[in-house]
């Protein structure tokens, strides 16, 4: 196969930025401050929005208001007077936008000529507005009728297997459409649902039920009240969950210690300055946010956990000898846990050696984290993509769940373990049915309620259904939201099957490259987004999330559609399930679009346990939280026990083609400027970066060693063995305060480096943090050194 090479702005990417690299601009100050109200200033008048946009975002997570469609950090039952963060006001903006994309945009260009703009101009049109068909005679989306749309997608369903199509959801949906839209994928015959999660936090998904026998994080808002100690490892929360700085720092005033693992000084998790409080704008007072700070290197973690759970073991070996006070939660662990021998024994014998060279943290620096953690009366662990999206990532959560163990750190307050998830709705997705694992759906429950057969296959994941796309066992893809094409790896390896495909179906708000990569029949359906009004025969509806603890909210849009053509997502699922289903009298889709309370007591019959009295509890201020076994200490596992897991390896690179000093870690993060997919713009002002997003940031002493000057244009490429050439030229590399052997590039300009059998062991997560890549100077003309 032939390189496909990119140079400097990528299609895959996401902005028209200069290829020319600036130099970067250090940032000094908190994360917070002016710098965020300047920002959410500006983005309220890039999208048009001002006054409008001001009056919406006083209700962005409020009790009467509505969830933000950014991230599913909690959402307090006391909110701020703003519960909202700079980047949940940079989604709501651009969602409300008065910007539109309409017939006539698509009338003036071919979808080949769309395919060469950037990620950025595609989305910043504006929402889409008209149900559209492509038409290959022209190759352009030509409009089309609901009626037109939903007969055409049923009639090419109809004519392949069940098993044929994938039914892929994003994260954002609602619980009543998601609930839906499994049910439709299910009523039809197939299991092949995957969402974002399968790239995401599947790996907490796989590890923690054997752990502790929850799928999901065990924290609660209020823990963050009574917790004394927070290790935090991969997340960068001043980016990706703002909100959440409020409870780090007052859990910081009341004296809390934050231990923080990450390869990058994230500036959010060095200090906070709350841009809602008065004092803290006036005055140049911020928060300091981690006590410690452990730059560990890029897949390190397992090692770096080994070293704290085999101080913490041989501190316990000592006490006992010495007839001092325990260490571990002796009482705990006998009472509540499984393995613990063996995994103590596996602890001792791992040597330092290992643990240093892995980890890239010495054992003084581990003994400081592990004293604190020992002397901690209630301490939790918080993680983000830095832990799931590696080769290990599922032994990493288990490491992380292994430490928590040890001092009998799980079911009581201010102890747990908390995943910090990724989209507004990803954990509600998979707790309503979302799923291509069926041993995770209620099938039994369906055939009860809908008395029909549901199919048992194991469904596809998401690096499965890619490849079935390539290997044509897939002929049809439907995404509700999303941006799937770009967001999984391998690009320029999947590009051209997606196009091989007979039916492609997009739900969607805003234009993006995988509506461009269509099948031969492909519809691009536009939607409400969240924030809008839904009005149905019912009158206004309300809709439901699940935060990342696993707190159910009411959602109720404020904003008027940004067309009159628009259907609610749970409409349009409806109206593809009416079409393409044979009529069941159990199930009254119209009945359900007219009033979603329907669907949420339909949700209630299926979970009962999980979500009684829905209807009138989800309003509640705080919404109200799913019941989790392993908040009281039950063990769903099949031990009956929480299980010590004994990692396979500490190495990240064990079953790597080869090694060596030339061969770097590269992680493919998000900046402070996106949602995903989704680039507001080129800067991630927090990492000093600016105007350009085609930059690596490294170590010196690396540049050093392979003769790169500062700013060097330099093609980067996979070191993989499968004969597949995958790179990426015309990159800058810039010096950064990050381990030796470690890079950090952007997601998603990086994609196509990570190949498609690069994942997760058990959860197939593509392991987007850990891609092993060769770096040369670039040979691509006009691209000399800055
Ligand atoms: N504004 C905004 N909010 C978002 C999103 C967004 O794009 N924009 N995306 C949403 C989604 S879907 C998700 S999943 C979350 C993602 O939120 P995060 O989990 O923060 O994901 P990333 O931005 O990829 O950042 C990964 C972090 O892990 C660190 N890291 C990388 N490799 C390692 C490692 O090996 N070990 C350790 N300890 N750390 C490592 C990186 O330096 C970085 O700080 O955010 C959600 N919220
Ligand atoms: N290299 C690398 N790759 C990654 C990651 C990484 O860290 N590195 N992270 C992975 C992770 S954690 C995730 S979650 C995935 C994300 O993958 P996706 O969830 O598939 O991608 P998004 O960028 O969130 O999708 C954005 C699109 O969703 C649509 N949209 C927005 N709002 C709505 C709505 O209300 N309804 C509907 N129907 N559509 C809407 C818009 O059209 C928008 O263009 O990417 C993964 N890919
Ligand atoms: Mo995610």
């Amino acid at each position: 196969m032939s390189t496909d090479q990119i140079t400097g702005t990528s299609t895959d990417g996401a902005t028209d930025a200069t290829p020319a690299s600036a130099p970067l601009k250090e940032y000094r100050n908190a994360a917070g401050g002016w710098g965020s109200v300047k920002a959410v200033a500006s983005i309220l008048v890039q999208e048009h929005v001002t006054l409008n946009g001001s009056r919406i975002l006083s209700q962005q997570n409020k009790p009467d208001g509505f969830a933000c469609v950014s991230c599913s950090w909690a959402k307090p039952a006391d909110p701020h007077l703003f519960e909202f963060c700079e980047n949940g006001a940079k989604a709501t903006a651009w969602e409300i936008t008065n910007k539109r994309i309409n017939a006539d945009f698509f009338a003036a260009h071919t979808l080949s000529e769309l395919r060469s703009w950037s990620g950025f101009e595609l989305e910043s049109r504006g929402r889409l507005t008209a149900p559209m068909r492509w038409d290959a005679a022209t190759d352009r989306y030509v409009q089309t009728t609901w009626e037109h749309a939903f007969a055409g997608i049923a009639k090419e369903l109809q004519a392949i297997d069940p098993n044929e199509a994938v039914f892929y959801a994003s994260g954002r949906a609602s619980l009543e459409t998601s609930y839906m839209y499994a049910l439709l994928a299910r009523l039809y015959g197939t299991n092949n649902l995957p969402d974002s999660s399968n790239m995401c936090h599947e790996s907490t998904s796989v590890g923690l039920p054997k752990s502790i026998g929850v799928p999901v994080g065990t924290v609660q808002l209020e823990d963050f009240t009574h917790t004394d100690c927070m290790l935090f490892f991969g997340h960068n929360t001043g980016t990706n969950a703002p909100r959440m700085l409020h409870q780090l720092q007052d859990a910081r005033k009341r004296g809390a210690e934050i231990i923080t693992f990450n390869p990058l000084k994230e500036r959010g998790l060095v200090s906070f300055a709350n841009p809602q409080s008065p004092l803290d704008m006036l005055t140049p007072s911020e928060t300091q946010i981690s006590t410690q700070y452990h730059q560990v290197k890029i897949g390190g973690d397992a090692a770096a956990i080994a070293g704290l759970c085999k101080l913490l073991i041989e501190w316990d070996d000592d006490a006992q000898r010495n007839g001092a006070p325990r260490v571990l939660d002796a009482a705990f662990i006998a009472e509540h846990t499984h393995g613990f021998e063996a995994f103590a024994d596996a602890m001792r014998a791992t040597s330092w050696e290992e643990i240093e060279e892995h980890s890239q943290l010495s054992r003084a620096a581990l003994e400081n984290a592990a004293r604190v953690y020992a002397q901690a009366n209630a301490a939790m662990v918080l993680y983000g993509m830095g832990i799931t999206q590696h080769r290990n990532g599922v032994h990493n959560v288990q490491m992380l769940s292994n430490l928590l163990l040890l001092r009998g750190n799980i079911g009581r307050p201010g102890a747990g373990i908390c995943p910090i998830r990724g989209h507004s709705n990803v954990q509600g997705q998979r707790t309503v049915g979302i799923t291509e694992k069926p041993e995770l759906a209620p099938l039994d429950k369906l055939k009860q309620l809908y008395g029909f057969e549901p199919p048992r296959d194991k469904g596809l994941t998401t690096v499965e259904a890619c490849r079935g796309v390539l290997d044509g066992k897939v002929k049809a893809f439907i995404g509700l939201g999303g941006n799937f094409q770009v967001a999984i790896p391998d690009h320029h390896v999947m590009d051209p099957a997606w196009r091989r495909l007979r039916l492609t179906v997009q739900i969607a708000t805003k234009l993006n490259r995988s509506h461009l990569l269509h099948g031969e029949v492909a519809y691009l359906l536009p939607c409400l987004g969240r924030i809008e009004i839904d009005r149905q025969a019912g009158g206004e509806q309300w809709v439901s999330v699940e935060d990342s603890t696993a707190c159910v909210h009411g959602s109720h849009g404020l904003a008027e559609p940004a067309g009159d053509m628009l259907l609610s997502e749970p409409a349009i699922v409806a109206g593809i399930a009416k079409a393409l289903l044979p009529r069941n009298p159990n199930v009254d889709w119209d009945a359900w679009v007219n009033d979603y309370a329907l669907v949420r007591e339909a949700i209630e019959r299926t979970y009962p346990d999980q979500f009684k009295d829905f209807n009138q509890r989800f309003r509640q201020p705080g919404g109200f939280h799913r019941p989790l076994a392993a908040c009281e200490r039950k063990w769903n596992t099949e031990s009956g026990k929480a299980n010590f897991i004994v990692p396979d390896t500490l190495d990240e690179d064990a079953d790597m083609p080869s090694r060596g000093p030339d061969v770097l870690r590269l992680m493919t993060t998000r900046g402070d400027s996106q949602f995903n997919t989704t680039v507001y713009g080129p800067d991630d002002r927090f990492r000093g970066v600016h105007g350009t997003r085609d930059v690596l940031l490294m170590h010196q002493d690396d540049m050093t060693r392979l003769g790169l000057a500062e700013g060097a244009a330099v093609c980067i490429s996979t070191d993989s063995n499968d004969g597949i050439a995958r790179e990426v030229d015309g990159m800058h590399v810039h010096a950064f305060d990050i381990p030796p052997g470690c890079v950090m590039g952007y997601y998603p300009e990086c994609n196509r480096l990570i190949p498609l059998s690069h994942h997760a062991k058990s959860s197939q997560v593509p392991a987007s943090k850990s891609i092993p890549v060769r770096l040369r100077k670039s040979a691509a003309v006009g691209q000399a050194a800055a």
